[in-house]
């Protein structure tokens, strides 16, 4: 082949590449618009049986356009707040849309998400006193149904990759909480973990990690808050903490409330970042952005 074809094809395959890599910092108005012309993923529900609840549960599951059983891929467990259940994300965040356009644009690695319910009770809908002390405590009784019931199972059922680099969890108020909870008290089980506007559920930092220095072995912690959540002290606490012991982190404050304008958006950027290597300058663009 003629030598400046051959660097002219270089060329061309570079920008393919870099295209596919690079991080999309800047939501585009579309990224939660479902096109029809794009591969889709597929959201299955998925019932298991928990010994730590007694009951059989539900959670739904995505995986992603192309997916193949043959492959393996890695997981990330997603939750939900304190009004909502397995279906919470699915019917006000869309992240099966999300993530579709995400695919199309060639930004994410290939992953599994499961939408669990995090309300670990035999009773775990959405109903009644939301508030109520059983149903809190449920949400923390959650973390042995997910480490004993729920990951065993999706490990089993699904070709997944089963490191703990291979695993994220990352959720929105109390499932913020429960992503900081679970995630920095099982560092041998989460790699990335990702805190959207935590809920009062969340350890105190001293609490969560007695020795800050085990979360160095992290890939990614991201917390990440509306400026204008009166939650804002949860994650900023941890934060904080974290950056007087010198722990590598994503403190993400953005322009919201306490909603999914925010959470969507949260899911739109930390999710790029997953299952991948770290590129500092893509966390730079997020962190010289707000
Ligand atoms: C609280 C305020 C908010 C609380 C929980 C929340 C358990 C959770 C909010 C959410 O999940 O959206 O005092 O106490």
């Amino acid at each position: 082949m003629n030598k400046s074809i051959v660097l002219a094809l270089g060329f061309v395959l570079l920008g393919v590449f870099i295209s596919a890599q690079s991080f999309e910092k800047k939501v585009p108005q579309d990224f939660d618009i479902e096109k029809k012309e794009i591969p889709h993923g597929k959201i299955d529900t998925i019932q298991y049986s928990s010994v730590t609840v007694g009951t059989t549960r539900k959670a739904l599951v995505y995986t992603p356009p192309g997916y193949k059983k043959g492959a393996q891929y890695p997981v990330l467990y997603l939750l939900h707040g304190i009004g909502g259940d397995e279906k919470e994300w699915f019917k006000n965040g869309t992240p099966q849309i999300i993530l579709d356009n995400l695919y199309a644009k060639g930004k994410l690695s290939p992953m599994i998400v499961v939408l669990p319910n995090g309300r670990a009770m035999k009773d775990d809908r959405a109903t009644g006193d939301i508030m109520a002390k059983d149903k809190v405590e449920a949400f923390a009784t959650f973390e042995k149904d997910l480490l004993n019931d729920l990951i065993p199972f999706v490990e089993k059922k699904y070709p997944v990759k089963k490191n703990r680099t291979d695993r994220a969890i990352a959720g929105l108020s109390m499932g913020g909480g429960q992503t900081l909870n679970f995630g920095l008290g099982n560092i041998d089980t989460f790699a990335w973990v990702g805190a959207f506007s935590a809920a009062p559920n969340t350890k105190e930092p001293q609490v969560l990690l007695p020795d800050p220095s085990k979360a160095k072995v992290l890939k990614l912690l991201w917390i990440s808050c509306g400026d204008q959540d009166r939650l804002m002290p949860f994650s900023k606490r941890t934060s904080d903490y974290l950056t007087e012991n010198k722990i590598p982190h994503i403190f993400y404050v953005e322009p919201g409330g306490h909603d999914f304008k925010v959470w969507k958006n949260d899911l739109y950027l930390f999710s790029q970042l997953l299952f991948k290597p770290v590129n500092q300058e893509d966390v730079n663009l997020i962190l010289k952005s707000q």
